[in-house]
């Protein structure tokens, strides 16, 4: 499927949506945290993003997501992985950070962690619910894929490699700044098309998909998470701020245009600083991001200016 008019509209109306509700929360006086779980939660409930509702299917053709969330004026965080009953992710993810006494959760556990919570918040369906159309053909034309093992068969089937087909249309991520000069972060995603084996990816590892510190910045990324995992690109983004005296600019740059592509890893992040500063990095061809300042000013895109 390639991008249409209508599609990318489709893609602008819902970020905006969800970083407008963000805003509002901000504008208010409310907080960092509760500003990122809302607006993750509207591309969730949202078919188009790889993350709740529009989650890719996995080897064995069912949907399993993770997700974290990092409080950057505590350094608490939580995440789940491998859920499959959990219609709003992020939402457990901040739970295990203020309801348990530990970080990362996951499969059945953290399912039946969401069911003991009770909580209007955490809704429990069935896996049912994550099914669309959509993903479940680009599992199957994944699955012909790997069936068609030589390179001439693959042309001539032109199935796109999994990764590259999806990466447009992932992960969902925020980070936002209030007015206390709090910072919270949050990703969830349905991980990758075809994973296998329980495989986790890099979103909800506290460090790798997300972090945040007041000191420094917040970061959410999105990308082929193996190499976001081994470069620990959100902590190391972080940590190149606050040890390396790089600004947020500088600190991205250097992670997702350099360490990451030495490894040979693609993708990219959002990320604001203490200052307000905000940078979104990326080595695809296309990021879909959305920001907003202070005054409300909003910019939405996918490709490089
Ligand atoms: C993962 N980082 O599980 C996620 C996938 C992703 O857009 O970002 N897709 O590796």
């Amino acid at each position: 499927e390639n991008m249409t008019p209508e599609l990318e509209a489709q893609y602008n109306e819902k970020l905006t949506e969800s970083i407008k509700a963000g805003h509002e929360i901000l504008a208010n006086g409310g907080s960092a945290m509760d500003a990122v779980e809302a607006s993750i939660r509207i591309m969730e409930d949202s078919p188009l993003f790889n993350s709740g509702k529009g989650a890719v299917f996995t080897h064995d053709g069912i949907n399993s997501l993770d997700a974290s969330f990092m409080d950057g004026t505590t350094l608490n965080a939580g995440a789940i992985a491998g859920v499959t009953t959990v219609k709003n992710p992020i939402s457990l993810a901040r739970k295990v950070m203020t309801d348990s006494e530990h970080v990362l959760l996951s499969g059945a556990g953290a399912d039946s962690f969401a069911t003991s919570l009770d909580d209007k918040n955490i809704e429990i369906v069935d896996n049912k619910y994550f099914y669309t159309e959509r993903r479940f053909k680009s599992l199957q034309r994944v699955l012909e894929r790997e069936k068609a093992k030589d390179e001439k068969t693959v042309a001539r089937l032109e199935i796109e490699d999994p990764f590259v087909k999806d990466s447009k249309y992932g992960t969902v991520g925020c980070v936002a700044l209030d007015k206390n000069g709090n910072i919270a972060a949050g990703t969830s995603t349905g991980g990758m098309t075809n994973k296998k084996y329980g495989r986790i990816g890099d979103s909800p590892i506290i460090g790798s998909g997300t972090y945040a510190n007041n000191k420094t910045c917040g970061v959410s990324s999105t990308g082929h998470g193996e190499f976001f995992i081994r470069a620990q690109v959100a902590y190391d983004i972080s940590a190149l701020m606050e040890y390396g005296d790089r600004t947020l600019e500088e600190a991205t740059e250097e992670v997702i245009q350099e360490k990451l592509v030495d490894l040979g890893g693609t993708g990219g992040i959002v990320a604001l600083d203490r200052l307000g500063n905000i940078s979104m990095e990326f080595n695809t061809a296309g990021m879909y991001r959305a920001m907003m300042d202070d005054d409300g000013k909003l910019t939405v895109g996918m490709y490089k200016e």
